[in-house]
């Protein structure tokens, strides 16, 4: 197994970037045009048509699959304004371009200006703007519409975002959890694509869960899958962190990490990515508590846990952050074979969510703008006598 391991990790030598192989497309790259606006009519001060927009509309339930397949061109080009002519003044507005994405899109330029996201249903944005038309101000000429082309990027839209090494078992609890049917199996990187799953309760409240593929340290400088799929975990509220308390080794030339290093590991990952993910709510599990000498191990690490900070001068540069996670709650358990703890861990994770809403309730009625609105408030409301 383990040669099967390395010839599969050697076979990889670049991520697999916007997934096609997996069938998972997370990016897109498509060109838009906005229309021409028409000519005026100096002979008669006439006014040209404006340039038609091209524009999308975010919409639930639609992959960029979807997208791709509606319009193989990827190419969305606007209506030409009508010229003014003596019959008709005002030249005719070009025909608009709308077409729907998935929520969660964002959408880049090639220098790499960002033109807006999606992240509501029925949420749109104009992503080329047709041109203006022609009037006695502009010598009658209608100006050509923007175009370029533009890369859309999807960020799924989770509850809980699962970050772990390979083989922690993560797509294991996913798989427990919910009713999604992720693969597993004993070996790295078995999860080659983001897969959501949802959790659900007798009370009809759902919980979204992605399960990505594994980290490794230097994913960041693209090995294994590459760090790009944290992108998936930005809009989580919540980070939930799988673990083995046995540790992880990639392969035989690779070094063998004890779980205290690869929480800190995970940590620097994360931290490379993005700084801001470090602040993010985050829930441990230490997995595979079954296997024997587990006990022991967790006994011998469960305080550093705690404080990853107060240990992390203890190890080389290469596996130090400047910040660290402050775990909510530090789970051993065993995902693969007690039920309890799937429970556990539910009802955790639902607790969890709830608090971070209230906090976030809290942090919004103690913004400046509701200050200022219950202050006006108390001045302007009836007085009670
Ligand atoms: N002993 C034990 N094995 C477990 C437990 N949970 C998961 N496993 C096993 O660990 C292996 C890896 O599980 P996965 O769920 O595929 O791990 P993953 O984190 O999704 O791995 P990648 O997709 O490669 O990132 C599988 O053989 C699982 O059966 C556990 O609680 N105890
Ligand atoms: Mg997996």
């Amino acid at each position: 197994m383990v040669f099967k391991t390395v010839a599969l990790f050697a076979k990889r030598k670049k991520p697999l970037r916007n997934c096609l192989k997996t069938g998972f497309r997370d990016s897109l790259k498509i060109f838009v045009s906005g229309g021409y606006g028409g000519n005026g009519l100096p002979k008669y001060g006439g006014i040209g048509g404006f340039g038609g927009n091209v524009s999308v509309i975010a919409k639930e339930g639609i992959s960029l699959e979807d997208v791709f397949k509606q319009n193989k061109s990827l190419r969305y080009v606007a209506g030409n304004g009508g010229n003014s002519s003596a019959n008709c003044l005002r030249g005719s507005p070009g025909e608009n371009v709308t077409f729907e994405v998935p929520v969660g899109v964002s959408f880049i330029t090639e220098l790499g200006k960002k033109l807006g996201e999606l992240d509501k249903e029925n949420e749109e944005l104009v992503l080329a703007k047709g041109g203006t038309p022609g009037h006695s101000k502009n010598g009658y000429l209608g100006t050509e519409g923007q175009a370029y082309p533009v890369k859309l990027d999807l960020k799924l839209i989770a509850d809980i975002g699962l970050v772990g090494f390979p083989n922690a078992g993560k797509s294991s609890l996913l798989s427990a959890i919910s009713h999604a049917k992720p693969k597993v199996a004993n070996y790295p990187f078995t999860t080659l694509k983001p897969h959501l799953g949802m959790i659900n309760f007798p009370d009809h409240r759902q919980i979204s869960m992605a399960d990505l593929p594994g980290l490794i340290e230097g994913a960041h400088s693209n090995k294994g899958m590459g760090h790009e799929f944290l992108k998936h975990v930005e809009r989580t509220k919540l980070l939930l962190l799988v673990v083995d308390i046995h540790g992880f080794q990639l392969g035989p030339q690779y070094p063998y990490r004890n779980c205290l290093e690869t929480v800190l590991l995970l940590n620097k990952e994360l931290e490379l990515y993005k700084p801001e993910l470090i602040e993010k709510p985050s829930l441990l599990l230490i997995n595979k508590m079954d296997v024997e000498d587990a006990e022991e191990k967790y006994n011998q690490i469960k305080l550093s846990l705690k404080n990853l900070s107060s240990i992390s001068e203890n190890y080389e540069e290469e596996i130090r952050s400047e910040k660290y996670l402050k775990f909510r709650d530090i789970l051993p358990v065993s995902i693969k074979h007690s039920v309890q703890d799937i429970d556990l861990i539910k009802g955790k994770l639902r607790k969890h969510l709830d608090i971070i809403a209230d906090e976030e309730i809290d942090d919004e009625s103690n913004s400046d703008l509701y200050q200022d609105i219950r202050r006006k408030m108390k001045e302007k409301g009836p007085k009670l006598v």
